[in-house]
């Protein structure tokens, strides 16, 4: 079922019996009460995104205006009996509860900014539609999130020398279209992990305040500058292992195909990193006059990129001006920026595209794709000064 409606009290109240009903996730968990915080795209599995506009509000994306992206039922996990599984190419397989993640490992903080590979699909969808989450360009959010480094986890198990991809596994009972049912799952290389600039993490808060259920409770990987789908939540088994998962999630679902051939999806690569993207979250207005328009602008998730110029056209992309960028640029981080624009009475179309210090920049179009995948074309919203 899909809908545009923005969620509503009672509306969550519906989604959250008929949970209850499935044994899943409760309404205690529930932060999407509020009217407005969060636009539903699917109300089952729970798929939501926040309003543009309330993504440039603050650097930290609040959890309440966080996106959530589900392919199933979000477990309602008790933390007294979790444990996380490290097995495969390792020394000494571990079993760790929450406890033990938190006490016998350094606590660290990660910044980094998650993204669905799914973001912005809905435009990819105007050029030929596209099955999936029809995201707006909201499915994406900023966080600190906290927990252990995974990397020193790892080591604790013993990596054995032929180790070169870690797989994750949740704890979402996903049911596949042949019935059977499989947990959501995916794998990172193992260079990422063990030599990457920023720490990958196994987090339990977010924002300094726990995990809530839909994020993951109690345990999830954080993979900074990769897309959303190989930051596992409910994390409960890690492998260690010489080749890449073998889960739907990585070796089938997040790939740049022209359709669903089974040769073509069996040769294509699985997605890691995401590129350059910005948007425009907030166009000011209605009044003719200056006006100021804001959005955010990310960085590709190759090491070391960092925003370098953000640009808005007000003319449809005919003629330029830089935004003014807010904050520090850093790698996997996306920024803020502000630009102030004149506009006489009339129509007019507002563009963003930005470029990172690797030179990677939008193109005015994105290459169209069967999955609707890293859209990243230049961002344009329509608008009418009176
Ligand atoms: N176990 C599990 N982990 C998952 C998913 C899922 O469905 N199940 N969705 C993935 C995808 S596609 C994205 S984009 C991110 C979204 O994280 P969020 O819901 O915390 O925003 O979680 C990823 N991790
Ligand atoms: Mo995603």
């Amino acid at each position: 079922m899909r809908s545009n409606v923005v969620a509503s009290r009672r509306q969550f109240l519906q989604s959250a019996a008929a949970a209850a009903a499935m044994g899943v996730l409760g309404s205690q968990h529930a932060v999407w009460a509020a009217e407005g915080d969060l636009i539903v795209r699917t109300a089952d599995p729970f798929n939501a995104e926040p309003p543009l506009n309330a993504l440039t509000a603050e650097r930290l994306t609040p959890a309440k205006h966080f996106y959530v992206r589900n392919h199933g039922p979000m477990p309602n996990v008790d933390a007294r009996g979790f444990k996380v599984r490290i097995e495969g190419m390792v020394q000494r397989p571990l079993e760790l509860s929450l406890n033990e993640i938190r006490e016998r490992f350094r606590q660290i903080a990660t910044e980094a900014t998650l993204t669905c590979a799914g973001n912005r699909r809905q435009e990819m969808s105007a050029i030929k539609p596209v099955g999936g989450v029809q995201w707006d360009a909201g499915a994406i959010g900023h966080a600190r999130w906290q927990g252990a480094p995974l990397a020193e986890v790892l080591r604790a198990a013993g990596i054995k020398a032929d180790a070169k991809h870690v797989w994750f596994e949740g704890l979402d009972p996903i049911k596949e279209k042949d019935g059977s049912v499989a947990p959501f799952g995916g794998s990172i290389p193992i260079e990422k992990v063990i030599k990457g600039d920023a720490e990958c993490l196994l987090a339990y808060a977010m924002n300094d305040s726990p995990l809530t259920a839909e994020y993951g409770f109690p345990l999830r990987s954080i993979v900074p500058g990769y897309i959303g789908a190989r930051s596992v939540k409910w994390l409960t088994k890690i492998t260690v292992s010489d080749r890449p998962s073998p889960n739907h999630y990585l070796a089938e679902a997040y790939q740049l195909v022209q359709s669903d051939d089974k040769t073509e999806v069996a040769r294509a690569e699985p997605i890691y990193t995401f590129p350059v993207n910005a948007a425009i979250c907030a166009s000011g207005g209605p009044k003719a006059g200056p006006r100021v328009i804001r959005g955010y602008a990310l960085p590709s998730g190759e090491p070391g990129s960092t925003i370098a110029k953000v640009e808005v056209s007000r003319d449809g992309g005919k003629t330029w001006m830089s935004a003014k960028v807010v904050g520090e640029a850093k790698p996997y981080a996306w920024q803020h920026w502000t630009a102030e624009v004149n506009l006489p009475p009339g129509k007019h179309e507002l563009v963003v595209r930005a470029t990172d210090s690797r030179a990677s920049t939008m193109p005015e179009r994105a290459e169209w794709n069967f999955k609707g995948y890293l859209y990243n074309g230049w961002h344009r919203v329509q608008v009418e000064a009176t």
